[in-house]
């Protein structure tokens, strides 16, 4: 009974990638994201018959995401400075445009000048030493869920090592656990039998949360209590919220807190239908959900994707969706190699 570990591995990295080479297209295009008829058109094309196109590219998301899964799988440890010349490596190396955020190279070429003997000090370094509160490490962190599986404190620690390579503003390292956390869930719980009780899911990270999230100085508020309290109210509304009340609350922005809770709100919304999505499917359910609310859509159904497949496994993702991107076979590969290192 239920879906295999194995499957939810893969699942997830899959999911990431899918959400990151599908969401590309369409980043900061349209204010109100793109248009219910063309991302249902955009979704049909890529599972109805084959067809032949150039492969849809990976972005600066799944770059980063396999840095931190192949320095997992190669060295069975964590190993900070093995993971930031990995990032510096691929920055340089990759002949491709990758989309990466605006001030991050900053944080590439400081590793590169030290050769990453000191690897969490250009970050620290950010934004007059404040650290960046992009969502660039919660939008890689899909690796260490697997990696740390059955370890949960190690998770957390994990998550924030690897985070403040490059962002050490609290909300940039309490997105990348938030994220984490909710890829842990998806892949303890059992898609099949009983549908997902939404809220119980948000509760717990709201509990996990709190444990984790320090209340802010001035105001005593926790940012992303606040943002899983709004989810929890979203989710409640009579005939669904409107893709207006979700931009506005939750954010569609690259801060990790104005697009991780989206994430999160994305998959749990997907898990009944959604006027004008079309589809059966839950997992394209979530990434298309998550794109069409527009903004930051390669990292928002990246993240919705990677809990989507955790969740779900790797058969909810449509077969046909591997002919499309690039990296699929090498990100599958990684996901084996993590599980393998999971069981031991
Ligand atoms: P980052 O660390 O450069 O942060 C992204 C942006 O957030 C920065 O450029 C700033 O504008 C802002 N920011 C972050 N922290 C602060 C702060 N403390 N004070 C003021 N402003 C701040 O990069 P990242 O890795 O977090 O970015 C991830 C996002 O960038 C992802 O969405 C990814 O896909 C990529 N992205 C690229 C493009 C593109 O076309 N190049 C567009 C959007 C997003
Ligand atoms: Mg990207
Ligand atoms: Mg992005």
């Amino acid at each position: 009974s239920g879906v295999s570990l194995i499957s939810k591995f893969r699942g997830c990295l899959a999911g990431a990638l899918f959400g990151d080479c599908f969401g590309a297209p369409f980043e900061f295009e349209d204010e109100n994201g793109p248009s219910p008829v063309v991302l249902n058109k955009f979704f049909a094309k890529l599972e109805g018959p084959p067809f032949k196109t150039p492969k849809y590219a990976y972005t600066d998301d799944t770059a980063m995401t396999k840095c931190i899964a192949q320095s997992f799988v190669d060295r069975a440890s964590l190993d900070e400075r093995d993971i930031a010349k990995r990032f510096v490596t691929d920055f340089y190396t990759d002949t491709t445009e990758r989309g990466y955020g605006g001030h991050v190279t900053e944080v590439f070429r400081k590793l590169r000048d030290q050769q990453c003997a000191d690897p969490m000090k250009p970050a620290s370094e950010q934004f007059n030493g404040t650290g960046s509160y992009g969502n660039g490490g919660a939008m890689r962190v899909s690796p260490v869920p697997l990696f740390c599986f059955g370890d949960y404190n190690r998770m957390i620690h994990v998550a924030k090592r690897v985070t403040q390579i490059t962002h050490t503003h609290p909300l940039g390292i309490n997105g990348a656990i938030l994220q984490c956390l909710a890829i842990h869930q998806g892949l303890t719980l059992d898609p099949r039998g009983e549908p997902l009780d939404v809220q119980k899911f948000a509760d717990e990270l709201i509990t996990k949360m709190e444990a984790i999230e320090e209340p802010d100085q001035i105001d005593g508020r926790r940012p992303y209590n606040t943002q899983l309290q709004l989810i929890k109210k979203l989710l409640a509304k009579e005939g669904g919220a409107s893709a207006h009340q979700v931009q506005e609350s939750l954010g569609t922005s690259v801060d990790a807190l104005f697009s991780v809770p989206t994430a999160i709100y994305s998959f749990l919304r997907a898990q009944k239908p959604i006027p004008d999505i079309e589809t059966d499917n839950k997992f394209r359910r979530t990434i298309h959900y998550a794109i069409s609310l527009g903004g930051d859509t390669d990292t928002i159904a990246s993240m919705a994707g990677a809990i989507a497949g955790a969740y779900f496994g790797e058969e909810e993702i449509n077969d046909s969706y591997k002919m499309y991107c690039e990296y699929v076979e090498e990100i599958l590969e990684l996901a084996n190699g993590l599980h393998k290192i999971a069981k031991e």
